[in-house]
């Protein structure tokens, strides 16, 4: 029997970055626990990182390659799962061009890097990720506004925070862990919190605004009316480092008077400028935001305003407001994939390119012109796919579109832990390993200034981690890689001067973070300024100037639908136990939550004869599917909040139950109802009613 050895790595059960200890014997690995010493996470961890022992371990775990063969799953070598994407891959090529493949991954899993040099070695620009909708867009948006992704600056200690859209305790997205919020917070930050669901930061904060679904960017132009009618942006800033003020001063004032953001946004327009007030008067603030803004076709305009919100107060960049981090000295994600291997010829290829502009820059497609060229073979075919660690016939807008396509693809791989739902179409799985299986420099990228030590803590079955996938399936195509994952770590590592062995040592790096750095250098836009009237947008003949576009389905703009569909449905409230479509198979998690809930106001349930536990359908115009009530006092009654990405892995046939009570389903990637420059799809903002489930 072996002694316990103690392996210091990082967790990646969510977005990551949490330090963990992992306790290893005889090869197992029988727990985990917090590392105190971890500037991330400093010894805590949530639920799902510590179930990570159930998951890795978990009896329905793919631990080898598979074939399907006749509709059966049958176990294969590494070779032949390999050999047969090589082959598959290479007709298509033959055929159609590698624009006839489409390669896709999830959210962040930390092998960005080595799932788009694949992708740019094999010469299609045919990438989906669900960045369209989720952190690329404010990432791009943020690019070409200020030059990078500011960030509220904990460590700083603001005076303010603004709580937007986000609910860190229980998602700890991106750059965000819970920790710092909470030392702020008790240090005596004030806070406000917008968001239409009294979540607990709502109930903490010294203003609460319950927005309608989807209208921040009414909110952020209304925020600036109130800096501008009262004179509280900063004038030196404005005057040196701004782009586009007067400009944009006229469209506030024109189109944005405070009653009629209320009547956009539903909220008390004396409460909005007391809260505007509150944060443009406290130094430093800082803004948070989240995901759910993203989710409706304000993406890119929601981004500029805030950005514009932290500039004209003097936040933006400062201590303890919305930092713009320095990197640690490593090969970023744009050095290491090889994007300058894809030749312009083929980045013209890229479907939806031309209208997606932002998305294009940012190297990726949002999905729907995909599902259509696989659907009608217009413009031209795609043929096979290759999708890493993504269930997306869960997780993209109009699932039954998505489901269709996928199927009707002549090739597809998948590499997962599980035969999920969007595996179950594949020809070949391949099995990936989890973060206790990987060496890896962990969340190169995010924006908060940090790399970590992702270090092997054991092997499991013949899994292989997501990298070495990559790269030996890439080595098989013909693509230059390096010999082994832990060299291609040495290639990222090479500018810190440090060997991946000295970097496991020291566990993480930190670039040296400085305030103002725009003062001597500017930002890096086109004009060295924050570019509120941006000039790329201009160039692309978009409108230069931040604007709320209503809702393309909602109370206001299609009052007839809704008659038939009175509520508007806030889809993909996050639980502490779930990822997105992952875990509903792990003991621990789903005990806690079994069933899949929507949470409505008690009056609303009331109309409708529905109880607390009841099961409830939801329809959209796309169809309908089923969840549970929860009764919640802090929705407003016209809006119903459901979960996303549900399935039901005891379910044994091929489908899963995919389609019981997946809300996707009914969401909608028309592209009227999605952001005209990123391809933004509406998950927050649709029309639904509900009625009560009588056959349960
Ligand atoms: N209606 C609605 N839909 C949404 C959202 C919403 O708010 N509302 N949110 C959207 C957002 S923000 C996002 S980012 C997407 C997420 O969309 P996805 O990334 O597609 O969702 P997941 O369920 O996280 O990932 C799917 C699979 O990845 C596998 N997996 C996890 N880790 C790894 C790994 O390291 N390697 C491999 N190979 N597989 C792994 C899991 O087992 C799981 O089966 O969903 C979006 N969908
Ligand atoms: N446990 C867990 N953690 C996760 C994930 C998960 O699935 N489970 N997913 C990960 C991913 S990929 C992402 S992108 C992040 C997302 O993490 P967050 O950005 O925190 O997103 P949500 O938890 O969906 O929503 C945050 C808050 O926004 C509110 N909200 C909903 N619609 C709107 C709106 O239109 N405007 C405003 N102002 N607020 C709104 C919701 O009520 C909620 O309180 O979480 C990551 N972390
Ligand atoms: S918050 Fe994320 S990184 Fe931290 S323990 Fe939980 S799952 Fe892991
Ligand atoms: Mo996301």
């Amino acid at each position: 029997m072996e002694e316990v050895k103690k392996v210091r790595t990082v967790c990646r059960s969510c977005h990551g970055g949490c330090g963990v200890i992992a306790h290893v014997k005889d090869g197992v690995v029988i727990k985990v626990e917090g590392d105190p010493d971890s500037p991330i996470s400093h010894g805590t961890m949530c639920t799902k990182g510590l179930s990570i022992t159930q998951l890795a371990y978990h009896p329905d775990r793919v631990l080898h390659p598979m074939k399907k063969s006749d509709g059966v799953w049958e176990r294969i070598s590494w070779n032949e799962a390999l050999d047969t994407c090589v082959e598959k891959f290479t007709q298509v090529i033959e055929k159609y061009g590698p624009e006839g493949i489409v390669i896709g991954q999830g959210t962040g899993r930390d092998y960005e890097s080595h799932f788009s040099r694949f992708g740019n070695l094999l010469g299609t620009p045919n990438i989906i990720t669900a960045g369209h909708m989720c952190y690329l867009s404010r990432i791009g948006a943020s690019l070409i506004t200020c030059g990078s992704l500011p960030a509220c600056d904990y460590e700083n200690n603001p005076k303010c925070i603004v709580m937007w859209g986000c609910n860190p305790l229980w998602t700890n997205p991106d750059e965000y862990k819970g920790a710092k919020f909470w030392d702020a917070l008790d240090a005596g930050a004030k806070l406000i919190c917008i968001d239409p669901r009294r979540s607990f930061y709502a109930e903490k904060a010294d203003f609460w605004l319950q927005i309608r679904p989807g209208t921040d960017a009414a909110m952020a132009l209304g925020f600036h009316r109130v800096i501008i009618e009262e004179e509280l942006y900063d004038k030196e800033f404005i005057e040196h480092h701004l782009n586009g003020w007067e400009p944009f001063v006229e469209r506030v004032m024109n189109d944005y008077p405070l009653d009629r953001v209320a009547e956009i946004t539903w909220v008390d327009q004396e409460l909005i400028r007391e809260a505007a007030r509150l944060y443009a008067t406290t130094k430093p603030a800082g803004i948070h935001w989240g995901v759910t803004t993203e989710q409706n076709l304000n993406a890119t305009d929601y981004t500029r305003s805030v950005i514009g919100l932290m500039a004209v107060t003097g936040n933006l960049d400062a201590p303890g407001g919305n930092a713009l981090r320095v990197r640690p000295p490593v090969r970023n994600i744009s050095e290491f994939s090889a994007h300058t291997e894809l030749s312009p010829e083929q980045r013209k290829k890229r479907l939806g390119g031309e209208q997606y502009k932002l998305a294009a820059r940012m190297t990726i497609c949002t999905p729907k012109p995909v599902w259509d060229a696989i659907l009608t073979g217009k413009p031209y075919p795609v043929k096979a796919g290759l999708l890493v660690g993504t269930n997306p016939v869960t997780t993209r807008a109009n699932a039954r579109e998505v489901y269709k396509a996928l199927s009707s693809l002549d090739f597809l791989a998948v590499a997962d832990f599980f035969l999920t739902p969007t595996a179950e179409l594949a020809h070949i799985f391949l099995p990936s390993g989890t973060w206790l299986e990987q060496n890896h420099v962990a969340d190169n990228w995010k924006f908060h200034g940090y790399v970590l030590a992702r270090v092997k803590a054991v092997e499991i079955g013949e899994c292989w981690q997501d990298h070495k996938i990559f790269m030996e399936l890439g080595k098989r195509m013909g693509q230059q890689w390096w010999d082994t994952v832990e060299d291609a770590l040495e290639y990222t590592l090479e500018p810190s001067g440090l060997t991946w062995e000295e970097f496991k040592k020291v566990g993480y790096l930190h670039g040296e973070q400085r305030g103002y750095k725009y003062r001597e250098k500017g930002f890096r836009t086109p004009t060295g300024k924050v570019e509120l009237y941006s000039t790329i947008l201009e160039k692309w003949g978009r409108d230069p100037i931040p604007k709320y576009t209503e809702i393309t389905e909602s109370p206001f703009s299609t009052p007839e639908l809704a008659k038939k569909y009175p509520y508007v449905l806030n889809s993909g409230l996050r639980t502490a136990t779930f990822f997105h479509s992952a875990n509903r198979q792990i003991p621990w998690l789903r005990e806690i939550r079994p069933d899949p809930l929507m949470e409505l106001h008690p009056d609303t349930a009331e109309k409708h004869g529905i109880q607390e536990g009841d099961w409830v359908w939801i329809e959209s115009p796309r169809g309908r599917i089923k969840q549970r009530a929860k009764l919640n006092e802090g929705i407003d009654p016209r809006v119903i909040a459901a979960e996303h990405a549900w399935w039901y892995p005891e379910i044994r046939s091929p489908d899963h139950g995919w389609d019981v009570s997946n809300i996707n389903i009914l969401t909608d990637n028309s592209p009227e109802s999605t952001d005209p420059v990123m391809g933004s799809t509406s998950l927050r903002v649709l029309l639904c009613n509900i009625s009560r489930c009588e056959d349960e």
